[in-house]
């Protein structure tokens, strides 16, 4: 049984986590964490890696001890430095820090001054008000704490889509290859493109007698076996991820397919409409009288209500059916719409690779254009460059560009930071020798949302603020949004013909879809962009897509999909 990346990146994580607890040496804790996110990072699976005899020391951030551990790790499926921290700490600490909010820092104050070990002893604390005590806690803390613990409990976990497809497509190939089978298809809120899903729902059609069920709960990940019917099977994966599998008969896959894409309230409309024209309509067809009118394809389920086909990604309940019915579906934007990407960083920031090797990687998807966007001076954790390293890379990128000999156009960017007067992290006269700004908020995220507000819309004056970037901050099942009014720093946009981003980063995903279907409204158009940190991470750009699609946009809503001469226009505000 093979270990997968995602595994890997977790135990070093956890062992970081619990090192910093027990208040290890600081940089052994880092580079165990920056050893996770790079493996984490990764499309190559380390365990293939190290069966080829690759030297994993040319992996950035990996050296000669961490290699080994990972070889450990993959020829034994564990860490033994992970069992012993782990043998000399509670359990439920490790729980304890998946607590938004709390790292190690915190419990381990809790731990070491309160005696706290448990998510339990820590709602009790907080209840007797005993946290708020604590140094560097305080009534602030202890309440967002008492809110997160509340939410926690109540929360059903959900897997980021970037996860969820590393989990369905070996599951997908795997049944795909079983002999008999025909149709393999994901439907749920996987086909939708929903930022998270709550399980996965995969429908299969075969030749008779194709014993599929059997060959669904033997899959080698599967870790706990729920249910196994004639048509329909559920499991857990060791992922923790549930998989519902149903068979369905060739007449009935578009009805199925329709059914299980959902989501559940556009179902519910659709069937409506059904009942009004004598229809019935459920995951075996559409029925008039007892007798299958169609059924076939998902086309036909649409028209047998007179309508065109809805794309999965608008079946929300939020207009969509009137839109169909009145011809006003819009022409989502589509992956092959995009002509470049407009955040990427390199080596002279947090990137792993060369600006060269970003170049490259860009051109070979096809690109008319790719934008650097390396971090200013402000973030020190990531290399942020000053003035004159950032002079040096314009040289670097004209150089480039004459040695590309037009195969691609690397503009001449920067990710800057928005400082908490308003103000930008690099003096105009160099942000004016670039082709494009990106402008983000990076600390202090907890401002009241007026003073937030206020601090990006006084960002916006400077007319070389181009695109805002991660609008919402928000880190998926980990970090809130920030407090901002959205409709403001849009109706700013609108007039100052500034730009929001849709970051196509799996775990930020910000704009969010309402919030990309509301920019459109207001008349202000997003970029797409992938914030790439490695060659790899510009494939992201199909989260963005998915978003955006979720968001009503269409290609002309998208600025990254202009030609060059365009989209230099349109970086000319005003
Ligand atoms: P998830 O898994 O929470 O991310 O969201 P979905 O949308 O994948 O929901 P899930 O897995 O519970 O069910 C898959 C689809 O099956 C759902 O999108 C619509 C359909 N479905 C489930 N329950 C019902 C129901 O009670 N009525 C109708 N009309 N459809 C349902
Ligand atoms: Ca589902
Ligand atoms: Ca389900
Ligand atoms: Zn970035």
């Amino acid at each position: 049984m093979t270990i997968h990346n995602r595994e890997i990146a977790a135990i070093f994580e956890e062992l970081a986590d619990l090192l910093e607890v027990e208040g290890a040496n600081r940089f052994r804790v880092r580079a165990y964490r920056e050893a996770s996110r790079v493996i984490g990072g990764m499309s190559e699976e380390l365990a293939d890696l190290v069966e080829s005899g690759a030297d994993l020391t040319e992996l950035p951030n990996i050296g000669e001890a961490i290699a080994k551990k990972i070889q450990t790790i993959v020829e034994t499926g564990s860490l033994p430095q992970l069992t012993e921290v782990e043998g000399r700490t509670p359990a439920s600490l490790s729980e304890m820090m998946k607590l938004e909010g709390l790292g190690p820092k915190r419990v381990k104050a809790l731990h070491e001054r309160l005696g706290i070990d448990t998510l339990d002893d820590l709602r009790a604390a907080v209840e007797a008000h005993k946290v708020r005590q604590l140094e560097g806690f305080g009534q602030k803390t202890e309440e967002t704490i008492r809110e997160r613990l509340e939410r926690w409990q109540g929360q059903e976990r959900r897997t980021r889509l970037f996860d969820a497809e590393e989990i369905a497509d070996p599951l997908v190939r795997f049944l795909e290859a079983i002999d008999g089978v025909e149709q393999v298809m994901v439907a749920g809120s996987y086909r939708r493109r929903r930022e998270t899903v709550g399980d996965l729902d995969i429908l299969v059609t075969c030749r008779r007698d194709t014993p599929v069920m059997d060959r669904f709960v033997a899959y080698p990940e599967v870790s706990e076996l729920v249910s196994k019917g004639e048509t329909r099977s559920t499991v857990h994966l060791r992922s923790g991820m549930q998989v519902d599998l149903r068979l369905v008969p060739e007449a009935s896959y578009g009805a199925a397919l329709h059914y299980f894409t959902g989501s559940k309230a556009h179902n519910i409309a659709v069937r409506r409409l059904g009942v009004k024209q004598g229809l019935k309509i459920n995951e075996y067809g559409v029925f008039r009288d007892d007798k299958r009118v169609a059924g076939r394809t998902e086309e036909q389920v649409y028209a047998s209500v007179d309508l065109p086909f809805i794309p999965p990604e608008l079946r929300e309940d939020r207009g969509e059916i009137e839109a169909a019915r009145e011809g006003k579906l819009p022409q989502l934007v589509k992956l092959e719409d995009i002509r470049g990407d407009l955040h990427a960083h390199t080596k002279e920031s947090d990137g792993h690779d060369s600006l060269r090797a970003m170049a490259d990687a860009a051109a070979g998807r096809g690109y008319e254009y790719l934008a650097i966007t390396d971090h200013s001076r402000r973030v020190t954790i990531a290399h942020g460059l000053d003035e004159k390293r950032l002079a040096k890379q314009i040289e670097a990128i004209d150089r480039l560009n004459e040695d590309l000999d037009g195969r691609i156009a690397i503009l001449k960017g920067v990710e800057v930071d928005i400082l908490d007067d308003g103000s930008l992290d690099l003096p105009d006269a160099i942000l004016r020798r670039l082709d494009l700004r990106v402008c983000s908020v990076h600390y202090k995220l907890n401002l009241p949302k007026a003073r937030q507000t206020e601090r990006v819309l006084r960002a916006m004056e400077n007319p070389l603020f181009n695109i805002l970037a991660h609008p919402s901050g928000r880190l998926l099942e980990e970090r809130d949004p920030y407090e901002l009014d959205l409709e403001q720093i849009l109706e700013a946009a609108a007039e100052r013909g500034c730009f929001l981003e849709v970051n196509a980063q799996p775990s930020r995903l910000d704009l969010t879809d309402s919030a990309c279907k509301m920019a459109k409204e207001m008349g202000v158009k997003v970029v797409i962009s992938t914030d790439a940190h490695g060659t790899r991470n510009l494939a992201f750009m199909r989260f963005g897509i998915g978003q955006a699609r979720r968001g009503w946009l269409e290609a002309a809503d998208v600025v990254n999909t202009r030609p060059l001469p365009e989209l230099r226009k349109l970086l000319q505000r005003g």
